[in-house]
């Protein structure tokens, strides 16, 4: 049997990319739906690194597994980096997307161009079974549009904007958004070690 690796998340927009990055492990990655869990994890870290980190202990403690997690957000210069590491708790957890992102675009309004700069982070985590723990971190940099564009993706990426490529984050194909995106960058970074630790 394939070793199982769970992904500590409950985002659905993360998984689905993350499982095409992980594609290539020999290795069987389950969200925490597919694996039965359901805790409650107090995400109070104050960086990227120690929430990936709380999560990703949390279920290794859990379940005894090689447990994976990601942490990530969207900082925006001129706002002093928020929402950064409340990404997904800005304005409340069930708040809907069109509103933070309509919120956003209203407090950067008349706020030139050279002035909108962000950046997505995302941290990954491995806490493996004998208390290791690895991370890497990926960004990816960009301006905020003035409105929403794009149906893919997920979360800011309507927002996200790519001027060299003259489109948001939710224009570009999964395959695209994978190749370039802060989560691609970090989960290729941690791949090789996963590798070495499943006995690919
Ligand atoms: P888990 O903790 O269960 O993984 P979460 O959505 O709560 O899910 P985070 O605390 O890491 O995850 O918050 C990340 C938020 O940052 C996410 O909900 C989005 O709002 C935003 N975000 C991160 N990566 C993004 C991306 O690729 N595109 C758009 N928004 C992104």
């Amino acid at each position: 049997m394939r070793e199982q690796i769970i992904f500590a998340t409950g985002n659905e927009g993360k998984m689905k990319e993350i499982r095409m990055i992980l594609a290539d492990l020999d290795a069987e990655v389950l969200s925490l739906k597919d694996a039965g869990i359901d805790i409650d994890i107090r995400e109070d870290g104050k960086t990227f690194e120690e929430n990936a980190v709380i999560k990703a202990r949390a279920v290794m403690k859990e379940t005894g597994v090689l447990v994976l997690a990601d942490d990530s957000g969207l900082e925006i210069d001129y706002l002093n980096g928020e929402p950064g590491v409340y990404s997904a708790r800005y304005l409340g957890e069930d708040t809907s997307y069109r509103i933070k992102n309509q919120n956003l675009i209203d407090r950067l309004q008349g706020v030139p161009a050279e002035q909108r700069t962000a950046r997505f982070v995302c941290v990954i985590a491995a806490a493996f079974p004998d208390g290791r723990i690895l991370k890497a971190r990926g960004t990816i940099e960009g301006v905020i549009g003035y409105e929403e564009r794009g149906g893919g993706g997920f979360g800011y990426d309507p927002i996200f904007w790519l001027p060299e490529y003259g489109c948001s984050t939710a224009e570009l194909s999964m395959e695209k958004k994978n190749e370039l995106s802060h989560r691609g960058k970090a989960l290729r970074a941690i791949k090789e070690e996963l590798k070495k630790a499943v006995k690919a």
